[in-house]
């Protein structure tokens, strides 16, 4: 008699590590003073969102007090918030742009 070399461990199952990191929501936040038109041009800067959509998603936070502007990993989405901060910023608007756990 050989052993089968049959696998006699106990079954300790183990996924298949697939790649998916956690997601952010980005966020605008309203405010009384920052243009219309400067929210839009930071969407489609800095977000890619086209013109019309942009026009929507600004108006949603105009009416709403804030909208969720795009899904990232971490790193993507701080680097969304400086660049809109820093924008912001540069051009005396105090525009607010956060960040949170999806
Ligand atoms: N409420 C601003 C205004 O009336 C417009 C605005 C929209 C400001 C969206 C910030 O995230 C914002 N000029």
């Amino acid at each position: 008699r050989f052993d089968d070399g049959g696998d006699t461990s106990l079954a300790t199952k183990t996924k298949p590590k697939t790649k998916r990191p956690p997601l952010y929501k980005v966020m605008l936040l309203n405010d009384d003073y920052t243009p219309m038109e400067f929210v839009i041009l930071v969407l489609e800067r800095f977000f890619a969102i086209g013109h019309s959509q942009a026009t929507e998603i600004m108006l949603t936070v105009h009416k709403k007090g804030l909208a969720v502007v795009g899904v990232f990993p971490h790193e993507i989405a701080e680097t969304k918030v400086s660049q809109v901060m820093d924008f912001a910023q540069r051009h005396q608007h105090p525009l607010q742009c956060t960040m949170e756990k999806d």
